[in-house]
């Protein structure tokens, strides 16, 4: 085979979003020790490699993606020993760490900050964007991720800085050597702990376009693709970062992509790039987002997802890698968005498992999705806690949406959506905390919960324990090749992976209909499928298999 093999190919991601997955001392927040106690969960499942989101000092404006000390815990989480326990007791157990981080941007309370504020001449001014108005305003129009506009005003010095999340969040200037350098100083500390690797958090975005001219990009996300992300120098400072610090370390690194392409992927990630091991593309996930946003949504279909799918393979092909996910903490339940989250949820959801599981790239789950967990319905604005959500909803109903037509949107877009905290148990908060949840919990805890899954051998939890250990076994899924067997029905997505020695057919009916598939069996035998066995052409709503074969 031509392609190199890794360990960060063969290995699985799950995502944990600290806050909500198990608190230990009844604050209601989730806590590193709360992570300790469940690690032997984690472990059993079958997943190698954890996806730790923020757990730095911050003031929690954007849940934590506001750093204010790169070297420090945030107490809510505990300590910095705690931290070291937890390392510890991961690589005990085999498993490893991948720390998240957020670089194009800080926290407005982190010390750079707060000096880069004092005054024009501080010597921490040039660490963040400072710009003088323009006709009375902001000096452009570029519009925050999170609803307005991006640059705030400081009254003191009449200067704007640039935000391209929330006011909190400032802009880092990476053009600024000194930022840089401080930069890899946080990144060689982490790394010299023993952390396996980074989740860079938007990294597209550090090289910005300095004649910061306006965009008449009528779409919000042609202004990310276009005009926020792959600025001029930003592979220059990826491969500065890599040959200064990554490249001395066996780690992994995954760069959260927006404004990524098809076109632009293999730059980023190309094996001979010198830059990162993988990025999450956003292509999926931005499906069905209108002009304005995930709040102004447009019609998709399970065609647009698959061109998605199809399209990266063929940029990666044996060049370079990406991570195949289908949810994460920005994004709702997969189960509530490509699935049918009602009658068939769990039929759905183990379909949904298949796919991430058998497509060429490292699969990344998120905390809960093996449950089956679905997305949440809050009936009042006041229960979500998400920035961007509350954000949207001030400015959506400013401008003319009926307050409940917003929340039918939140209700299937929002991120909170995925941020409830984790079900344990039927007992108190789902067993996530004895106190008062900083959020509430989604109300179906009482059907879906851990418990109850390792109670059911036909649960999704199996479902994915026994794929991934299955796939563990069979190289031919991870670096093996990938074609589509064209189907009669677009309900069908049906392909192959294989290489010189097998064929692995996975046949997945994206349904809520029966359909004949296409495909000859004879020399197959099957090893997955979420229905009771049968092994005719005949296929069940959401029903999905998998069979493997010699290639001869
Ligand atoms: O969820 C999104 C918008 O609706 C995405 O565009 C998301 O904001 C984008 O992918 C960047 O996400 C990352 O950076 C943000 C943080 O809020 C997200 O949680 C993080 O994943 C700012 O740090």
């Amino acid at each position: 085979m031509a392609i190199d093999r890794k360990w960060w190919k063969e290995e699985v991601i799950y995502q944990i979003y600290p806050r909500s997955f198990n608190d230990s001392d009844g604050d209601g927040i989730g806590d590193i020790k709360g992570i300790i106690e469940k690690l032997d969960y984690i472990k059993n499942l079958g997943v190698d490699i954890i996806w730790l989101s923020p757990i730095y000092a911050s003031p929690n404006d954007d849940n934590g993606y506001d750093i204010s000390d790169y070297y420090n815990i945030h107490p809510e989480f505990g300590t910095m020993e705690d931290f070291d326990t937890l390392l510890d007791a991961i690589h005990a157990k085999g498993l490893r760490l991948i720390m998240d981080v957020v670089f194009n941007h800080s926290s407005d309370e982190h010390a750079w900050f707060t000096e880069s504020k004092k005054s024009i001449d501080n010597p921490y001014r040039d660490y963040y964007f400072w710009k003088p108005g323009k006709n009375g305003g902001p000096p452009n129009n570029w519009q925050s991720f999170f609803g307005g506009s991006a640059w705030e005003h400081d009254e003191k010095s009449n200067e704007y800085y640039l935000h391209l999340f929330t006011k909190k969040q400032p802009d880092l200037n990476w053009e600024n050597p000194k930022v840089r350098e401080d930069i890899y100083t946080v990144v060689k500390f982490w790394l010299d702990k023993g952390i396996d690797g980074f989740r860079l958090d938007v990294i597209p975005l550090i090289s910005k376009r300095l004649d910061f001219s306006d965009t008449n990009l009528p779409a919000f996300n042609d202004v990310i693709a276009q005009v926020y992300s792959n600025g001029p120098r930003v592979h220059e400072f990826i491969s500065e970062m890599y040959n200064s610090v990554l490249k001395h370390y066996d780690i992994m690194t995954v760069g959260e992509g927006p404004g990524i392409s098809t076109q632009t992927g293999l730059d980023y990630v190309g094996h001979d790039r010198e830059e990162l091991n993988m990025i999450f593309h956003l292509d999926h996930m931005f499906l069905g987002h209108g002009p304005r946003g995930k709040f102004d949504p447009v019609p998709y279909d399970w065609k647009d997802i698959k061109k998605i799918f199809n399209d990266w393979y063929k940029t990666m092909g044996d060049s370079g890698w990406i991570s195949i996910f289908l949810d994460n903490h920005d994004f709702p339940r997969l189960v509530s968005r490509f699935g049918n989250d009602k009658e068939y949820r769990i039929e759905s959801a183990k379909l949904l498992a298949m796919l991430i599981l058998t497509m060429r790239g490292t699969p990344c789950i998120f905390q809960g999705t093996e449950l089956g967990m679905s997305n949440v319905k809050f009936d009042s604005i006041e229960d979500y806690k998400d920035v961007e959500t509350i954000n949207y909803y001030k400015e959506f109903t400013a401008t003319g949406m009926h307050p409940d037509e917003f929340l039918k949107n939140v209700h299937e877009h929002g991120r909170d959506n995925v941020r409830t905290p984790m079900h344990w148990n039927k007992e108190k908060n789902a067993g996530f905390s004895t106190g008062k949840p900083w959020i509430k919990l989604n109300p179906n805890y009482n059907e879906i919960n851990a418990e109850e899954v390792l109670s059911d051998q036909n649960s999704v939890y199996y479902f994915y324990r026994d794929l991934l250990t299955f796939r563990k076994r069979e190289k031919t899924l991870i670096y093996g090749e990938w074609k589509v067997l064209p189907q009669n029905s677009e309900d069908l997505y049906v392909y192959e992976r294989f290489d010189s020695n097998y064929k692995i057919l996975v046949i997945l009916n994206h349904s809520n209909h029966k359909h004949i598939f296409e495909a000859d069996l004879k020399k197959y035998s099957l090893c997955f499928q979420n229905y009771i066995k049968t092994d005719t052409n005949e296929l069940m709503p959401w029903e999905c298999r998998l069979y493997k074969g010699m290639n001869d």
